[in-house]
């Protein structure tokens, strides 16, 4: 299953350099995820403790990650819906992304002039929402155009098309993204080929100098309450400590991060962030062979889920045998304790993968 990101946002706000550090991380998957032959393209593990715990416990020959796509972008200038700097190219590659990772300048840097003379980030994500709700409102209005005529002879599936378009368009035209015009499923449904760039799960992203990791930070502070009221994830990090940390050996890491006072980097707290916000979770499989994350979105049935393994799976599907990581854990990781003491479970088609699932699928082909 593979999942995009696009990161956005005005030009020198950091957006290459947050990527360069996300590309450095992919080096891991590169083998078995084929990496990506596109430099603009990384393919990032997603960090599991879990996955890495069964790995060694299992002593698994192999330990694949889920991983996630990140695309860098060319910075948004203003006007780009209307086609000014790389305008509806810049658009057309966003429409292709799951999520949007929005970075916003909050570093001062003498040397990398700013689009704007001040550093304002409320401001900043002002300028680069209006662009995306501007091109989701040509696209909306266009399309409306198109149906309404139909939905005046009477036609039933235009006229729900056309009520739902109205609805977007009064949220787009308060300056307002997509995804908060509290439309259904059933609605979104009638309009599957516009790629509302708004309407994708967006976190934002403060990137901060090597002095503003602290709570403190005012520029930081802003995108966080920016990021509040629309209900969005925000994660603070300084792209510069991050890209420096992944170019050192994994054994200085540690001391690195603690110098900076970090407990974790936060490209792990972006990674994370983003896998949530697309309603992703993941299911695991364990074994000499290989220990394995799998990406499935939440409320996936356990057939579904083994089809991500393979079709054979989920055409013979039979039941899955199952325990949660953490009895395993609390069972001193130990399979023959974990049914012992009766954690281990038999489910059948109907069955809503949980995340933390260890799984075993039987199947008959
Ligand atoms: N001081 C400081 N400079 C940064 C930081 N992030 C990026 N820069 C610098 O800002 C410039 C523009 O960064 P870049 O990632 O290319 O921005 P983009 O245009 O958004 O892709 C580069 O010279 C970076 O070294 C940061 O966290 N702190
Ligand atoms: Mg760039």
């Amino acid at each position: 299953m593979s999942v995009t990101c696009g990161i956005v946002g005005l030009p020198r706000v950091g957006k290459t350099t947050v990527f360069n550090a996300l590309t450095a991380s992919q080096a891991q998957v590169h083998a078995f995820a084929g990496g990506s032959k596109d430099p603009n393209v990384a393919v990032v593990p997603v960090p599991d403790a879990r996955l890495d715990d069964l790995g060694q416990i299992f002593k698994s020959k192999k330990i694949t990650p889920a991983t996630l796509e990140f695309v860098d972008l060319a910075g948004l200038a203003k006007g780009a819906s209307k086609g000014e700097g790389l305008g509806n190219e810049f658009l057309a590659s966003i429409r292709e992304a799951d999520a949007v990772i929005h970075v916003v300048r909050c570093f001062e840097n003498e040397e990398v002039v700013h689009v704007e003379p001040t550093l304002d980030p409320a401001r900043d994500i002002e300028t680069v929402n209006l662009e995306l709700v501007l091109a989701d409102m040509a696209t909306a209005e266009k399309r409306r155009e198109k149906s309404i005529k139909l939905a005046r002879s009477g036609d039933e599936p235009a006229k729900k098309l056309v009520s739902a378009l109205e609805k977007l368009l009064a949220v787009l035209g308060e300056g307002k993204p997509a995804r908060s015009a509290g439309l259904q499923k059933e609605e979104w449904a009638l309009m599957p080929d516009l790629h509302f760039l708004t309407a994708k799960p967006t976190i934002y992203v403060a990137n901060v100098d090597e002095n503003g990791l602290d709570a403190g930070h005012a520029l930081a502070r802003a995108v966080e309450e920016e990021a509040k009221k629309e209900g969005a994830p925000c994660i603070r990090l300084c792209a510069q400590v991050e890209a420096e940390l992944q170019s050192l050996p994994v054994a200085e890491r540690a001391d690195f991060m603690s110098a900076y006072g970090l407990t974790e980097p936060g490209l792990h707290k972006l990674i994370t962030a983003a896998f949530s916000a697309l309603d992703l979770m993941t299911f695991l499989t364990a074994g000499e062979k290989e220990s394995r994350a799998w990406t499935i979105r939440k409320g996936t049935k356990a057939p579904q889920a083994a089809g991500k393994i393979h079709s054979d799976i989920e055409r013979g599907f039979i039941r899955l045998e199952v325990y949660k990581y953490d009895e395993w854990v609390a069972c001193g990781k130990d399979e023959k304790k974990v049914k012992e003491k009766g954690h281990w479970r038999s489910e059948g088609r109907e069955y809503v993968m949980q995340e933390g699932d260890v799984c075993l699928f039987r199947f008959n082909v």
